[in-house]
Parts: structure tokens; C-alpha cells; sequence
């Protein structure tokens, strides 16, 4: 049996460039299995017997996106020897997030630090011992790009294939304990990763629940420990693991982390805490809300359509008309049928035009000064009852105005079902 590697990170991390470093011309690409995701597969220069699996880039292995499950499904699923987890050393913080779930896998994992070169040059220093360390995994710094540490960083994955290392990452005590209890319950099924179909399962994803067809009681017994979590910390199981995986990670990275100095609190960041206030931000919200609605409907929007209802096609656009029939002397019903139907007719509905203009204006005005991704994450917490993100508002909102342009805005929500809901 050939050896497996996988390489998974972040997209733009170097994914594809380590993957053609490391496989030269021994590629094959094609599709994941019923999806139109790229599948890039290759033989380990000079080793055939090692296979080299690039995987979709991701930020994390949720179930929203189409990468991400195909990536979790082959993870889980294949259990490679080891992983490489490509990490953008320019952007740690984030990729890690990633990391952090990979390590829960069972499967081991090196972490290529990817464009150190990049880093170095920002004046970013890593201490790749203590990261080494608190992760417990070997840490290689690479640069794809410049092809150095490629070679380290495979040489490390094949001495530690088919070694699993114990998950390095681990939440709060309570958090861990209800995470026990779940795996507990799942013992008797032999899963390869049992750890983390019970974190999966303690976020309440669905895809996971469903894939493991739980009895009624276990389901019931799992959703009490949720419950008695969520309902101790006034929080989302979901919205815990994310907080406490970021905790983590910034805890982690004060010791092992030099970045040059970053700018004292900017206006943007004190803007945010007023309007991403747990308190304040549904009220705010709902100002803005209601100043938008204001202006395009009740004032601006409403003198415009004004006009165009009474002036142009109330007296400007019929009179010519008129004249004009008169002129050539067109039949009273004809006359009746283009002046009452046709024209009446879309100056009914072009007398809403202003109206959505001006609200249409107001909502990419707060489209582009970054208002509306704050909307998102304030109503967060309440579509994920529904089983939405908070992105899923901004389609709702701009249905407001018109249905047409609410369900193109929902086009850009990744995952499907979301989309159809
Ligand atoms: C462009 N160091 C540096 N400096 N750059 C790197 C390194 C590294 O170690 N590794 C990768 N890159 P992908 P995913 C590009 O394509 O492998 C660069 O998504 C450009 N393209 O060259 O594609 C790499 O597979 C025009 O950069 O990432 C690539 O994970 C101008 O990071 C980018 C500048 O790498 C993403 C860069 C038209």
C-alpha cells in the first residue's frame, strides 16, 4: 500500500505551490467524486510509493462549504498517514484555526510554516519550538516558493506517518468533559476519529448526526449535555468551540509570536465595539433600519414618487400623448387604450423606481462602509436557531426592497441548503 500525505491549508497559503514542488510532473488532476471540486493528486518525487493528496483550501472543517465537507469526508474517511498542514506565517492567527481542528483528527500532523520569507521580511518572528511544543507536532518553516524546507517538511511527515500523536488543542474543563461524555457514548462504534465526531457532534452538525444515524436516546442523551452547556454559558455550543479554539490560539501565540508594533486602537476598531455591542447592536440596528426606510420611503424616496405618479405621468407624459392622438385623430377607445392602459400603466410601476433607487443607495452605502458584515454578525446568533449564518440577513434585506435582487443576493451564500432556505 502506497504511503498517503495530504496537504491541507487555507487557500493562498502555497498549497499548490508545495504540491508542485513536491510532485514535479507526476500529477493527476480531476474532480472530487460528484462535485466540481479540483482533485490534484501526485507520486512524491523519487519516492512511488508515496502518494501526495492536495486537498481543497478551507479556513475550517464545518459543513458549509462544498471544500470543506469534501475535505473532512476524505480526511475522516481515507485517514491519510499524515497530514501537512501548509500555515501562512504571515497570517498564523488565522490559519491556526484550522489547525486546531485538524490535530483533534487522530491523524498526524506537520505543520509546513509557509512564506517564511514573507514573514521575515514584515518582521514577523515565530519561535517554532514553543509552537512545536504546544502543539505537539513538528513545526518546519518552508518557502514553497523558493522551494526551502519542502524537503524538511516531507522528511518529517514520513518519519511520523502511521505514529498518531495525542490532539495537542484542548478546550476548558467543562467543554472537554461534556466532549468525554459524547465520545463515550459513541464508543462501542469503532470510529477512527472519535474525538472529532464528538466535537462535531457538540456544535450540533447536522451532516455528522446524520452519517452516524444516532438512536433517539443517544440523540436525546447528547442534546441534554449540549443544552445544559449552552444554557449555563447563554451561548451556542457552535459559538463556544469557535471562541474558545481563538482564545486558544492568541493565548498560545503570546509566547511564541514577535509581530512589529500594530497601530494603537484605530477609529474603525472603537466603531465596531459600539455597533457589534452585545447590548447596543439590535438597537442601533434597528435605527439604521429604520433611518433607511425613512429616508427611501416616507421623504426623499416618497417626493420622487410623488413627482412621478401626479407630474410626469399624471399630467406631463398623458398631455403630449393627447395632443399628439388628437393630431392624428385616433379613436376615443385607442386613445383610451394608450393613454389609461399603457401609459397608466408603467407610470404605475416606474412611480415605484425613486423609491428603490434611494433604498437601494442607502443599502450599498451601508454595503460598502462595512456596516452590513457587522449586520451579519450581529444576527448571527439569532439565524443559527434557524439553521443560518448570519449572512443569510443580507439577502433577507435587500428583499425588503425588491424579491429580485434578494435572491441574487442569496447566490453568494456558499452552502446550499442555506441558499434554499
Ligand atoms: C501567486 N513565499 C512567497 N513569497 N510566496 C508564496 C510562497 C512562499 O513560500 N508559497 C506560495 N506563494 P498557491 P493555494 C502570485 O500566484 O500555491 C505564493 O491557494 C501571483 N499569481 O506563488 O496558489 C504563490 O494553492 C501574482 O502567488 O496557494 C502564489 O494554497 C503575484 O502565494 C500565492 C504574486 O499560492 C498562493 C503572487 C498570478
Amino acid at each position: 500500500m502506497p504511503l498517503k500525505i495530504s496537504l491541507a491549508g487555507n487557500p493562498n497559503s502555497g498549497k499548490t505551490t508545495l504540491f508542485n514542488a513536491l510532485t514535479g510532473s507526476s500529477q493527476r488532476v480531476g474532480n472530487w467524486p460528484g462535485v466540481t471540486v479540483e482533485r490534484k493528486e501526485g507520486k512524491l518525487k523519487n519516492h512511488p510509493d508515496v502518494i501526495i493528496q492536495d486537498l481543497p483550501g478551507i479556513y475550517s472543517l464545518s459543513p458549509y462549504t462544498l471544500e470543506e465537507v469534501v475535505t473532512r469526508n476524505y480526511l475522516v474517511s481515507e485517514q491519510p498517514d499524515v497530514i501537512i498542514n501548509i500555515v501562512d506565517a504571515t497570517n498564523i492567527e488565522r490559519n491556526l484555526y484550522l489547525t486546531t481542528q485538524l490535530c483533534e483528527l487522530g491523524i498526524p500532523v506537520v505543520i509546513a510554516l509557509n512564506m517564511i520569507d514573507e514573514a521575515r521580511k514584515a518582521g514577523i518572528k515565530i519561535d517554532i519550538v514553543q509552537l512545536s511544543k504546544v502543539l505537539n507536532c513538528p513545526v518546519v518553516e518552508t518557502s514553497a516558493v523558493r522551494q526551502e524546507g519542502c524537503d524538511d517538511a516531507v522528511k518529517k511527515a514520513l518519519e511520523l506517518a502511521g505514529n498518531p500523536e495525542k490532539a495537542a488543542f484542548s478546550f476548558s474543563a467543562e467543554i472537554e468533559a461534556a466532549i468525554a461524555k459524547i465520545e463515550a457514548l459513541l464508543a462501542d462504534r469503532n470510529l477512527a476519529s472519535p474525538r472529532w465526531y464528538a466535537i462535531k457532534l457538540f456544535e450540533r452538525d447536522e451532516k455528522v448526526a446524520v452519517e452516524l444515524a444516532l438512536d433517539e436516546k443517544t440523540s436525546l442523551e447528547i442534546g441534554n449535555i449540549i443544552s445544559r452547556l449552552e444554557t449555563e454559558y447563554d451561548d451556542s455550543s457552535e459559538a463556544l468551540i469557535i471562541s474558545e479554539r481563538y482564545k486558544w490560539i492568541s493565548g498560545q501565540l503570546e509566547n511564541c509570536l514577535v509581530q512589529p508594533a500594530r497601530e494603537k486602537e484605530t477609529v474603525s476598531t472603537r466603531i465596531d465595539a459600539v455597533v457589534t455591542n452585545r447590548f447596543l447592536a439590535l438597537p442601533i440596528f434597528a435605527l439604521v433600519m429604520f433611518l433607511v426606510y425613512y429616508i427611501s420611503i416616507t421623504t426623499i424616496g416618497s417626493m420622487g414618487t410623488d413627482w412621478v405618479n401626479d407630474v410626469l405621468f399624471g399630467q406631463w407624459i398623458p398631455d403630449v400623448a393627447n395632443t399628439l392622438l388628437d393630431k392624428m385623430g385616433t379613436a376615443a377607445w385607442l386613445k383610451g387604450l394608450i393613454i389609461d392602459g399603457m401609459i397608466g400603466g408603467v407610470g404605475a410601476v416606474l412611480g415605484f423606481l425613486p423609491q428603490m433607487l434611494v433604498l437601494f443607495l442607502c443599502l450599498s452605502f451601508l454595503e460598502d462602509c462595512g456596516y452590513m458584515s457587522r449586520v451579519a454578525f450581529i444576527m448571527d446568533r439569532v439565524f443559527r436557531s434557524f439553521g443560518l449564518s448570519g449572512k443569510s440577513f443580507i439577502p433577507m434585506l435587500i428583499a425588503t426592497g425588491c424579491s429580485v435582487p434578494g435572491i441574487m443576493a442569496s447566490r453568494t451564500i456558499e452552502n446550499e441548503s442555506e441558499c434554499r432556505m
